[in-house]
């Protein structure tokens, strides 16, 4: 090799080189470039997500249909010449489970000569077994109604299904929402869409934020006639079916426009304190009271042990009325 041809391939080899210094200078910049734009889009996003925290903090919380703050009045519920949340407290009573027409009829009949104008009485019966009495369905609400048109009575009746809303509504003049359905959120949004007015249970174990809550899925939908009813809560007392919980009456009537009734029924378990439960829920602010009634209740085909019977009845409705609170 001469001398001029070893120069010629040095001069060759160092451009070769300079040109692959190039290349890894470019492809360096062209990586640094990658790593900044994914580093400023995952900045971008926490900035996003903090930004909608801000704005969620600042918000003034929006107030619940069904509160105070968005309705300084109360709601007063007509059901025929009745108001509900008048100031005028009422009793409705009824049988747990509607069994025969005979049953209804002469319950119905003994509402009427009471002066009662609200009768329930259970079509279908979410029960805690399976294998337990689940109610006549549809059958039960022409029973009803047969004797709510015959005594000129208004009828609550419960409904487990969103599908049955609309049916229903032909039937009963307040759809009632059961304790184990209180966040069943179809069927409460159903409810929201129904033209008749709500009855709404307290779940067995719900606090009254989420029994609040449940109502506002209700009135969300658009029917804000929507009736609360304490029932009595699970607790670890066991004297009693469940614990009635006396304070949750003033504080819904505080947090809430809507009318708040108490079941002295389901909360007690026990015929003999009904009576004074019922004054002191009266006496606590509630605008009505449930009991359960049956001719019969030994052979009641649900909560036999804790229904009424006629005169049971009679005499509990008068002790309460002698307190000047009914
Ligand atoms: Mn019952």
């Amino acid at each position: 090799m001469n001398t001029a041809t070893a120069q010629q391939i040095n001069e060759q080899l160092s451009e070769l080189d300079a040109r692959l210094l190039r290349l890894l200078e470019d492809r360096a910049a062209l990586l640094q470039q990658a790593e900044s734009s994914v580093q400023e889009a995952a900045l971008r996003r926490i900035k996003q997500v903090q930004a909608a925290v801000a704005a969620q903090a600042a918000a003034p919380k929006k107030p619940l249909l069904v509160s105070r703050k968005s309705k300084q009045t109360d709601t007063v519920i007509a059901l025929g010449e009745t108001e509900i949340g008048s100031g005028k407290p009422l009793l409705i009573a009824g049988p747990c489970s509607v069994e025969s027409r005979e049953q209804v009829r002469e319950v119905a009949a003994a509402l009427k000569q009471a002066g009662i104008t609200v009768m329930r009485g259970g079509a279908f019966k979410p029960r805690t077994s399976p294998y337990e009495f689940q109610g006549l369905g549809v059958e039960g609400l022409k029973i009803l109604k047969e004797a709510a048109d015959e005594f000129g009575l208004r009828i609550v009746s419960e409904i487990v299904d969103p599908a049955h809303i609309e049916l229903a509504c032909d039937y009963v003049d307040v759809i009632q929402i059961g304790a184990r359905n209180m966040q069943n959120f179809e069927l409460l949004k159903a409810a929201g869409q129904a033209n008749v007015p709500i009855l709404l249970k307290r779940g067995l174990a719900a606090t009254i934020e989420e029994f609040i809550y449940a109502a506002e899925y209700i009135a969300s939908k658009g029917n804000s006639r929507i009736m609360l009813i304490e029932r009595g809560i699970r607790t670890y007392e066991k004297a009693t079916r469940n614990t009635l919980d006396i304070s949750a009456v003033p504080i819904l009537k505080q947090e809430t426009h809507l009318p708040v009734l108490v079941d002295v029924t389901h909360s007690t378990g026990r015929k003999e304190i009904m009576a004074p439960c019922a004054k002191a829920a009266l006496a606590a602010g509630a605008d009505g009271v449930m009991v359960e009634v049956h001719p019969n209740p030994a052979e009641a085909l649900s909560d036999a042990a804790q229904q009424l019977n006629i005169p049971q009845f009679h005499r509990f409705f008068e002790e309460v009325k002698q307190s000047g609170l009914l």
